[in-house]
């Protein structure tokens, strides 16, 4: 109970422990169906390492022994959309929650709980063990993210699901895709084909690139959704387009046919804000994506849109804001939208300049993704293999020791929507890499998002996270073995 993360709000050990043996059973209430999921998701989480058959029942009353029992508590509101409620005795488990998501975040602590050898994917030893006690945890904020771009190197269906079954490990609930930029367009749009057939054929470095189906982004969304985590697509407008550009030259503002790009600068490309044309474009895109998906929230990228000017950057952000409200979703902006009028019910997403504050001068809520901190394709050291520096160096205790609501002076906690961690892959070619610049970080990140900031500091984090160190080993993850931490040893 000790090296939960992210840290509970709420946890007291009690004495004894609960021992799964091969006659468990894990319980759920038949009238709700989305548990017997979440149940199916635990025990195929703890079946390959026990070897216990943990079968899933459908039962009203629960047995009295050795069983875990999920259940929904409709009187127990103050857990609200995502909090939960585990108690763990010698005779069994009750995990409680007010709505399935907090279920499945009380799901994540309960694995936490048993020894990291569980995590392996072949049998082990055992014994299966989780000490006694009560957890009553609820998070901070609403929005904890992940961002990744599949832009500047293209990552497949199933990369992109090891990235977001792990970031739901660690209770993290929006994945934000950036689906396109000026190296490749990655989502097929039926109503623009080439945008796919030309603009995906691209990444850095001249690979070979690669897009999603619609099916695929489906199949990724569903997947998603079942670990209780929304994914926020990205189309960047107006900069950032030169593969949209490319496949259609009419969107171009400039007289020539752009080239592909391969390279790594940015702010060269913008589509034409003066042809209707660019409306059209921009309806039809965002009402396919707005379609393929059940989240809130669009994003439109917005930043470094260093080659449209500013009146007339102003005029388009203003328009497909109202583009992306006429589909039914939430627009979400990279912070240079600060800049615009815009509804209150907008999101606008700091990275590195002051018009975040100008957001949030008009009611906007921020998602706060400093650089500095939280932009994870920044190196660790200068031992770093891969990643850029323009940021600085960002060690593990570096993106953890920060305060989203103290971070921007101006911005106060009722400004802060939540933190979001982003992943630009430039210099990150391999899901291995994608793994080493999260991992461990993105930890932090998670617990930034979830623990009251007077719960946090670093001296308390790192011998919880050094005691993660053997159930990331477990799962498979090529994490950072940054010095700092003080790695426990792993279990054979
Ligand atoms: C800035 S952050 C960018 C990206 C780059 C990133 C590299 C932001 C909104 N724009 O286009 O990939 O830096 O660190």
């Amino acid at each position: 109970m000790h090296s939960i993360i992210p840290k509970p709000v709420f946890a007291v050990p009690a004495e004894g422990q609960f021992a799964l043996t091969p006659a468990s059973v894990i319980t759920v209430d038949p009238t709700a169906p989305e548990l017997s999921a979440i149940a199916e998701f635990l025990a195929a989480r703890l079946r390959p390492a026990t070897g216990y058959p943990l079968p899933v029942l459908r039962l009203v009353e629960s047995p009295v022994a050795n069983c875990i029992a999920l259940a929904l508590d409709p009187n127990d509101a103050p857990l609200g959309d995502e909090g939960y409620d585990l108690r763990v005795a010698a005779d069994g488990v009750a995990l409680r929650a007010f709505q399935p998501a907090g279920l499945f975040h009380g799901v994540q602590t309960l694995r936490q709980l048993l020894p990291a050898t569980v995590e392996r994917p072949s049998l082990q030893p055992g014994p299966w063990a989780l000490a006694a006690g009560h957890v009553r945890d609820v998070p901070r904020f609403a929005w904890r993210g992940v961002m990744l771009d599949v832009a500047r190197h293209f990552f497949t269906v199933d990369e992109v699901k090891r990235a977001i079954d792990l970031a739901a490990t660690y209770k993290l609930n929006r994945f934000h895709l950036h689906l396109t930029d000026d190296q490749g367009w990655r989502i097929e749009i039926k109503s623009w084909p080439k945008l796919t057939a030309v603009g995906a054929q691209t990444q850095v470095g001249g690979g070979a690139g690669g897009y999603y189906t619609q099916a695929d982004y489906a199949d990724i969304v569903a997947y998603a959704a079942a670990r209780y985590v929304t994914v926020v697509p990205e189309i960047d407008l107006p900069g950032h387009t030169n593969a949209a550009l490319v496949a259609y030259p009419a969107l171009n503002g400039g007289p020539k046919q752009p080239a592909p790009y391969t390279g790594v600068e940015v702010g060269f490309s913008t589509l034409d804000i003066h042809n209707g044309l660019t409306y059209e474009f921009v309806d039809d895109v965002i009402g396919e994506l707005a379609a393929l998906t059940p989240g809130e929230y669009i994003h439109i990228g917005g930043d470094e849109a260093h080659s449209t000017a500013h009146a007339d950057y102003v005029r388009f952000i203003e328009r497909v804001e109202g583009i992306v409200q006429s589909h039914g979703k939430r627009m979400v902006g990279w912070e240079e939208i600060g800049q615009c009028r815009l509804a209150s019910t907008t999101l606008a997403q700091h990275w590195a300049n002051a018009h975040g504050l100008a957001a949030a001068r008009q009611g906007v809520r921020l998602i706060l993704s400093p650089a500095t901190k939280v932009y994870l394709d920044m190196k660790y050291d200068a031992d770093t293999p891969i990643g850029y520096t323009w940021a600085g160096h960002i060690s593990v205790r570096d993106s953890y020791e920060w305060d989203p609501a103290a971070h921007l002076p101006g911005v106060t906690e009722a400004d802060v929507l939540g933190v979001e961690a982003a992943l630009w892959t430039e210099t990150v070619e391999t899901l291995a890499g994608i793994e080493m610049m999260l991992f461990p970080r993105l930890l932090g990140v998670a617990e930034i998002g979830w623990t009251p900031a007077a719960a946090r500091s670093w001296d308390d984090y790192r011998p919880r996270l050094a005691a993660h160190g053997p159930r990331l080993e477990a799962m498979g993850v090529n994490f950072y073995r940054a010095p700092e931490v003080g790695w426990a040893a792993v279990e054979q």
